[in-house]
């Protein structure tokens, strides 16, 4: 069975040959307007993005495989092969989004190893997260543990020693690796400062633990009863599966959201992977990108303390229309590219409706089920926003909350880890094709008023 690299390296050759062959084509991708070159470049085909594309009304794919589909075909953890509820693996997701082809089970069982081989955090790395306030948003604290393990980077060393063009790739997928088996470690470091005193949650298990694994378990999600979180093991297994999912699912959304094009515009000046990355991470803590998702939970939880019925249609109808007449907007809704339902958020819905005997009477993930069959008529009688439908922000936080993650400002730093996968499988392929540096042309307010 051949290794992530091997895989890898044999379907190079043809997809640089086709990209080769359109490197020259003048085909069309459509107009630019100024109305869209000021408004968000909405529309815009001004990307190459290879992973996975996201259509209107069907929401993503992966390599054109739907959620269903990877949820059928790409592996579990080793060890929980019979076990229904178990999840497929974010490391099968990345490897999917790399390579373009499926992993077999032994290939998921060595590289889910490796990961969890290099999980250990440096020291130095320690040190800078012990130094930060634990008042810092733990966004910011992600961003600059990523970026400080740019001290680490293979390809910026070997870079500075002089290595040619078509070698770049390799050490980009090492510090591509590297960085994604480190986020485990990193992201329970600041769950632990931030929340605990430094307190250590959980261990990583550097030997046979799958990443989502390693990550619950150092949030506190272990198996024995004398876990932080007073759950059973019933539950800290169903939070591992939660983690896995959820991660799986928000690893890439093509490339033109904040986080990828992120990642994608600083890679593109050959910064290593942990400076584009970084990047990322700080384009995902905004608020109408990834932080929606700690938004969504501050207003349920709201909405929930304002209503005394949480199955009153009326009732939260109203509330809806008071936020919207109080120009907030609706966290959870609406989405710059779909036009329908996010299916990630039907996949983490259905995560609850599988498990009846935790969910029937949490009123907030029923909150969340009444609000997105509500919401929608009140965001189409409102008239602004072109997508009425819960997008995946709507229901991933109420999940993390009924197991105990209850700390608003943290769930971002989750989608933080999760969303490594898309993009620095992509600055890998950028790194393969030698694209070259973003530089787009801008326009001056004159110069629009010219075309008139
Ligand atoms: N509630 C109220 N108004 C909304 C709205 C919502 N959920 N979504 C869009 N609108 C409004 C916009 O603010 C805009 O109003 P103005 O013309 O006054 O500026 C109008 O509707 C048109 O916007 P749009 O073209 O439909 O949406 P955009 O592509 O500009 O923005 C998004 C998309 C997601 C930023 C926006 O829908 C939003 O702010 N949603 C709430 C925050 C959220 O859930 N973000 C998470 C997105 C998923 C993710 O990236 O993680």
């Amino acid at each position: 069975s051949t290794d992530i690299r091997s895989t890898l390296k044999a379907a190079i050759p043809k997809r640089v040959e086709q990209l080769q062959a359109l490197r020259k084509s003048e085909a069309s991708l459509g107009e630019l307007t100024v109305g869209a070159t000021i408004g968000g470049m909405r529309g815009y085909k001004a990307l190459f993005w290879q992973s996975s594309q996201v259509d209107a009304d069907l929401g993503v794919t992966f390599h054109g495989k739907t959620i269903s589909d990877c949820q059928g075909f790409l592996p579990k953890c080793k060890d929980e092969l019979n076990d229904p509820n178990s999840e497929f693996l974010p490391e099968s997701m990345f490897w999917f989004l790399l390579t373009g082809s499926e992993p077999t089970q032994q290939q998921i069982d060595t590289f889910s190893a490796e990961i969890a081989s290099k999980s250990t955090l440096p020291d130095y790395l320690i040190k800078v997260l012990d130094s930060l306030p634990t008042t810092l948003h733990p966004m910011t604290q992600l961003s600059i543990a990523i970026s400080a393990l740019n001290n680490d980077s293979q390809f910026a060393r070997a870079y500075e020693k002089g290595i040619p063009k078509s070698d770049y790739w390799e050490y980009t997928l090492e510090d591509s690796i590297n960085l994604i088996a480190k986020l485990p470690g990193v992201i329970g470091k600041i769950y632990s400062n931030t929340y605990f005193g430094g307190k250590t949650l959980g261990e990583l298990d550097t030997k046979s633990k799958d990443w989502s694994h390693n990550m619950a378990t150092v949030l506190g999600y272990t198996q024995d009863s004398a876990n932080v979180k007073n759950l059973t093991a019933a539950q800290s297994q169903d939070f591992i599966n939660l983690i896995r999912l959820y991660c799986a699912l928000h690893a890439d959304h093509e490339g033109g959201n904040v986080s990828a094009h992120a990642t994608h515009l600083v890679g593109s000046a050959l910064s290593d992977a942990y400076l584009s990355y970084s990047s990322g991470v700080q384009g995902l803590a905004g608020p109408l990108h990834g932080l929606a998702a700690q938004e969504v939970v501050r207003f349920i939880v709201e909405m929930k303390k304002n209503v005394t019925d949480i199955n009153d249609k009326k009732q939260i109808e109203d509330y809806l229309w008071s936020l919207l007449n109080s120009k907030r907007v609706i966290p959870g809704y609406g989405h710059g590219v779909l036009r329908k339902p996010d299916p990630r958020f039907k996949a983490m819905m259905q995560f609850g409706f599988n498990r009846p005997e935790e969910f029937q009477n949490d009123d907030y993930f029923q909150l969340v089920n009444n609000l997105s069959n509500i919401a929608p008529g009140v965001l189409k009688e409102h008239g602004k926003t072109k997508n009425p439908f819960p997008n995946v922000d709507s229901s991933s936080g109420v999940l993390f909350y009924h197991y105990g993650l209850t700390e608003l400002l943290f769930f971002t730093v989750i989608f933080g880890g999760s969303r490594s996968m898309g993009p620095l499988a992509q600055l890998v392929w950028d790194r393969i094709y030698g694209l070259p540096i973003e530089r787009p042309k801008s326009v001056t307010l004159e110069m629009l008023q010219g075309l008139k």
